[in-house]
């Protein structure tokens, strides 16, 4: 996986062949994953605070000018930048989802051990709405201690009205979940893993 370039308009985005967008809150750990999928420290940039994704950003997978993206997403849900930006950033991803063609599916980004919030629960409802197709992945997994797991699991599943075996687990830190959401990547894409 190699990083392309930042875009600040959908307009700007170019057609490719299939591309997947990873959608959740500031700081749970969008851009972390990426670089545990890539296996490289800093392909997209990652930050304690929140609100360190400020543009679309484009990764492509498998070989060069495969045409099949991963797109870096900035969050919702960061309360310490200007309102003005929170709105710019929504009208950018609400601009996004309605409009990208060839997005085959969304990963849903909640927090396992925090997770969903009311945002996410919104975001969902949207989602849905819009018919897109949505891959559930519980981040920070390494957070729920072992003893909370299985309740944390019903919880979320219940939640988010899906079956537990439809949300993914992992850890960008730890690196559980990884091998398994590279292939999901890979499938949905089209390419080999
Ligand atoms: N414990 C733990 N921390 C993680 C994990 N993944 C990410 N983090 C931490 O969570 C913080 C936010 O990670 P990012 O990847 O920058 O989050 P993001 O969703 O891209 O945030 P925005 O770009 O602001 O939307 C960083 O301090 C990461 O180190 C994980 O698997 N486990
Ligand atoms: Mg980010």
């Amino acid at each position: 996986m190699r990083f392309l370039r930042s875009f600040t308009r959908v307009s700007d985005l170019p057609h490719v062949h299939a591309e997947i967008a990873l959608v959740g809150r500031s700081n749970v750990g969008k851009s972390s994953l990426i670089n545990a999928v890539a296996q490289r420290k800093s392909l997209a940039k990652t930050s304690k605070s929140p609100g360190a994704t400020r543009l679309l950003n484009a990764f492509e997978v498998g070989v060069a000018d495969s045409g099949r993206w991963l797109m870096d997403l900035p969050g919702y849900g960061f309360a310490r930048v200007s309102k003005a930006e929170q709105k710019r950033w929504a009208v950018l991803l609400n601009e996004y989802i309605q409009e990208r063609e060839n997005l085959v599916s969304i990963l849903l980004l909640i927090d396992a051990e925090v997770g969903p919030t009311a945002l996410d629960l919104q975001t969902l409802a949207w989602l849905e709405h819009l018919d897109r197709r949505i891959c559930f992945v519980a981040t920070k997994a390494d957070k729920v201690r072992p003893a909370k797991s299985a309740k944390r699991r019903a919880d979320l599943s219940q939640k988010l009205g899906v079956d537990k075996s439809e949300i993914l687990w992992v850890s960008a830190g730890k690196g559980i979940g990884i091998a398994e959401l590279r292939a999901r990547i890979s499938e949905l894409l089209g390419t080999q893993s």
